[in-house]
Order: C-alpha cells, then structure tokens, then sequence
C-alpha cells in the first residue's frame, strides 16, 4: 500500500482506476513529499469521458437553470466546509503560502456562489420589431460538451471558474488539470460531486496535455474548449480548435506594468509591489513584472524596496510567518532562473538574483526575491517569466510611462499611483490592457467582474463577472410573428399605416 492516495479517474459518476494504467505523482514543491497519484489517461479514457458528457447533456440542458444553481450553492458549501483543508492541499502541492492557499479556495467558493445566481439570470434581450405584430428576443442556450484545461497557479480557483460558470449555462464538462496540481483539482470534483452534480455532468481526466489535452480538443463531440495557460501552449489550442471550428476561449499570459508617478503616496505604492510582484512568488498571470518608476522619485523608492524587500521572509507556505514560498516546480525553477541568467547579462541585478541554498531550502525550489533595473526592450522587460522577478524601468514623464507600459505583446493587468487624479483618469483610457487598478496593485482581481485581457493574452473574452456566461452559451435569436400574415422584413418598409 502506497503512503500516499492512489487517485482515479472521473467518469459518468464514478471513480475508475483503469487496470494497468500508468500513473504520475505530485510532489510538495517545499520539500519534495509526495502528495498523490494520478491516473495518466489514454485516448480510450478521454473517449470514454466525452461519452459520458455527450449522454448526460440532454438532461442537463433541460434541467431548469435555478435547479442547476442549487447544485452549484450545494458545492459552495462543500468548498466553505473544506476551506482549510483544501488551502492546506493547495499550499502543499502549489507552494503558495497558507493565506494564498485559502484565498484561492475563498474565490472559488466566491465564484460558485455568484454563478447560482446565474441561474436566475441567464438575460438574453427583447428586441423591438420593424414589423407589426412580431415579437423578437434572444434566449442564450448551453453549447453541448466543453473542454475545460486549467493551469497550476490557481488550482481550485480557475477549475471553478470555468465549471461553474460551463455548468450553470447547461453545458457538461470534460476538466483537464494541470498534472502537476491534480489533487487540488480532484478536491474541486469531489466537492461537485459532494453537491449532486448527476454522473456525466462534470468528468475528470488527469494525464499529459499532449495526450489527454490533444484528444480532448481533437474530440469531435467537445464544442469549446476553455484554456488557461501558456501562450505557446495556447497557441497550439487554438490551432487544433480551429481544425474543427470550435469556439476557443484562451487566458494567456501578462507583463503587468505598474507604474509609480512622482506625486504618488510613496508607502502605499511600495506595499502594493510588494504584493503585486512577490505574491504567489510572482506566479499570477495578473503578478506586476515591470515597475515604471518615475526619474524624480527612482531613488527614494528603490531605496524604501531594497529594505523591504531584504525583510521578506522565504520558507515554508504552511507557516504563516512566511511571505514567499517556493515556486511551484522543478520546471519553473529552471525556467525562472533561466531569466535570471538572461537579466545578468543585458540588465543591472539590484537585489537577490538566484536559487536559496542551506536548510530547509535545499529541498525546495526557493528563488530569491528579483530586481532588476533595465532599459525597456530587454528580454526580461518584455517576455512574461512567472516567477519572483521585477524589472524596473526610469521614466520622465507620463506619456513615457504609458508608451513603456503598452510596449509589450501582453494586455492583462496594470496599475497607476498617482494622487492626479486627472492622470488617473487619463490612464484609465490609455493603458492596453483588461484590467486596471488605480492606487492599487495589479493582482488580486474579483469574482464578480470580468477578467481578461488584449492582445496575446487571449482571443479577447473574458471569465469571470456576468459576462462569464458568454463563454459558454450560443445566442439564440427568436422572432415570433402572431400578425396571422406573411410579413416581409426589409420589404414591408412602407407599411407605416
Ligand atoms: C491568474 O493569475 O491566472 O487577480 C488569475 C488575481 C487573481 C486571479 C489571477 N484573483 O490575482
């Protein structure tokens, strides 16, 4: 018997352990326990979970949508029931520290409550007529099967985001985790399963996004496919979607900017970075990788953030001393200092700058909080690294700090300290992005708003807020004529007696 839990499949209901299956393990990235294992799915599995949604769908969609809802509160109240433990898991097997790991679960039990509401909502339109005597109206209807393939950084949040929000419109889900966070993501499905989600409704297959991702996507019975993730990743998303004509709903990254004016309030600005950039270790799409300081308070704010930034205490996620915890993998060690490697030779490193060594940190991936000062148009100023890196950058002026601040391939998250108002306002309109903060910092987005972003971001929707069910319903537009004639629309234009 393995000291860790063996973990199935969910398919139609039900828990399965395809025999001789091969299987994978989580580990903590702290100190390299093992949390679980996973089943690696085949075709044949994914088949089998398509099957199921495909059956149970007719069902689903005819459920009333406030029924549907009740479900979802039902599985909000499992979330809350489980919150510390399940930010527990999170933290252990994502190494967020323990405030983050419950926070994650805190949105999610957010996020399925406001989508219950949903249910009672659903608006379509009432349109007037050119005719008499017609009624015309929308009503949105579920898409059929979605695909729903979620990152690690979130691993109960952006899950619940998706299913809540496919599943309240009528959809049925097919969900993919990120392998490498699979027992949050099986906490989210027990926690559906726990509220009366009915076998079919939601399926859950672990493995490889080369296998089990390709032949969800491939799968000729999914009609959209939900994507959080990498751009490169997302890119291949939607080219194998578009084979098949599938709506395809991608979240990419960011290189969120914010930008410090010389009138703003120096010390709030320098608790917002704080959090902003070395939350979650930086690993936020939203986290604020680019700090556009202005020249006339460059100094005086750097030197407030080499202080603060020398008392952040790295170590263990569970303890709630713990500021930053490690990043969440081997990979993204790698792949973090990697960057770093890149900064020392085209930028200037101010603080940190590398891996932790000695103690408890030689067995978990601990990279030092890291500044950079950089002229813009270095690689680290412009490409998304995902991980406790900041690079700072002089400005003059404000149209300089907006021109820097658009100057990416990325439109997700920003924000402005100022206490000009009108530049605030002026930043509002100017800044390419979805999301913009005005004194605050550019994480920390909520549930009832919608979230997303412009250009390699996304394919331009948004999650979250009441526009979430966009995502996942058809508009249908019904015109219902009761003049007992033939009316002819764009040719009965005279008729105004
Ligand atoms: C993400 O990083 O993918 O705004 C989502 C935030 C969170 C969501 C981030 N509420 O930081």
């Amino acid at each position: 018997m393995a000291a860790y839990p063996e973990i199935g499949l969910f398919i139609d209901g039900k828990w399965v352990s395809p025999p001789g299956a091969a299987r994978f393990t989580t580990r903590n990235p702290t100190n390299g326990s093992i949390i679980g294992s996973f089943v690696s799915a085949t075709p044949k599995d994914v088949d089998a979970a398509v099957t199921a949604a495909f059956s149970a769908f007719p069902h689903w969609k005819a459920t009333p949508p406030p029924a549907r809802g009740e479900i979802l509160l039902r599985v909000a109240q499992t979330l809350k029931d489980r919150k510390e433990q399940i930010g527990r898991i999170v933290t252990q097997e994502m190494g967020k520290v323990i405030a983050e790991g419950r926070g994650d679960v805190q949105e999610s039990i957010d996020f399925v409550e406001y989508m219950a509401g949903e249910g009672r909502r659903l608006f379509g339109e009432t349109v007037p007529s050119e005719l008499r005597s017609k009624f015309c109206l929308t009503v949105r209807q579920p898409k059929g099967v979605v695909a729903c393939i979620t990152p690690w950084n979130f691993p109960t949040a952006i899950p619940n985001w998706k299913i809540a929000a496919a599943l309240i419109c009528g959809n049925t889900v097919v969900f993919k985790p990120a392998s490498n966070t699979a027992m949050c993501a099986i906490e989210v499905v027990k926690a559906y399963e726990a509220g009366g989600v009915p076998a079919g409704v939601l399926n859950c297959v672990t493995g490889a996004g080369s296998t089990v991702g390709n032949a969800l996507i491939d799968d000729r019975r999914v009609r959209a496919v939900s994507f959080t993730g990498g751009v490169e990743t997302g890119r291949s998303v939607y080219e194998r979607g578009a084979r098949d004509l599938k709506a395809v709903h991608l979240e990419l990254g960011g290189k969120n900017p914010m930008i410090v004016m010389d009138d703003a309030n120096l010390p709030l600005a320098l608790e917002g970075l704080l959090f902003g950039a070395f939350g979650t270790a930086g690993q936020r799409c939203t986290a604020t990788s680019r700090l556009i300081l202005h020249e006339k308070v460059y100094d005086e704010f750097l030197g407030m953030l080499d202080q603060r930034v020398a008392r952040l205490r790295l170590g263990d996620p569970l303890d709630p001393r713990t500021d930053v915890g490690p990043v969440a993998s081997a990979d993204q060690e790698r792949k973090i200092l990697e960057y770093i490697s890149v900064g020392r030779t085209e930028a200037k490193l101010r603080v940190g700058g590398g891996k932790l060594t000695g103690g408890i940190y030689d067995q978990g991936f601990f990279i030092a909080p890291t500044i950079f000062e950089t002229a813009h148009g270095t690689r680290i100023s412009k490409e998304e690294i995902f991980g406790p890196v900041l690079s700072v950058i002089k400005v003059p002026s404000y149209e300089e700090a907006v021109r820097v601040a658009n100057d990416v391939d990325y439109g997700l998250s920003s924000a402005i300290y100022t206490r000009d108002v009108n530049v605030a306002f002026r930043a509002v309109q100017d800044l390419e992005c979805g999301i913009t903060y005005i004194n605050a910092p550019t994480i920390g987005a909520e549930v009832q708003l919608p979230f997303g972003g412009v250009k390699n971001t996304g394919t331009g929707g948004r999650e979250a807020g009441s526009v979430a069910v966009e995502e996942f319903t058809e508009i249908k537009t019904v015109f219902i004529d009761f003049s007992n004639r033939l009316q002819k629309a764009q040719i009965d234009v005279a008729d105004s007696g």
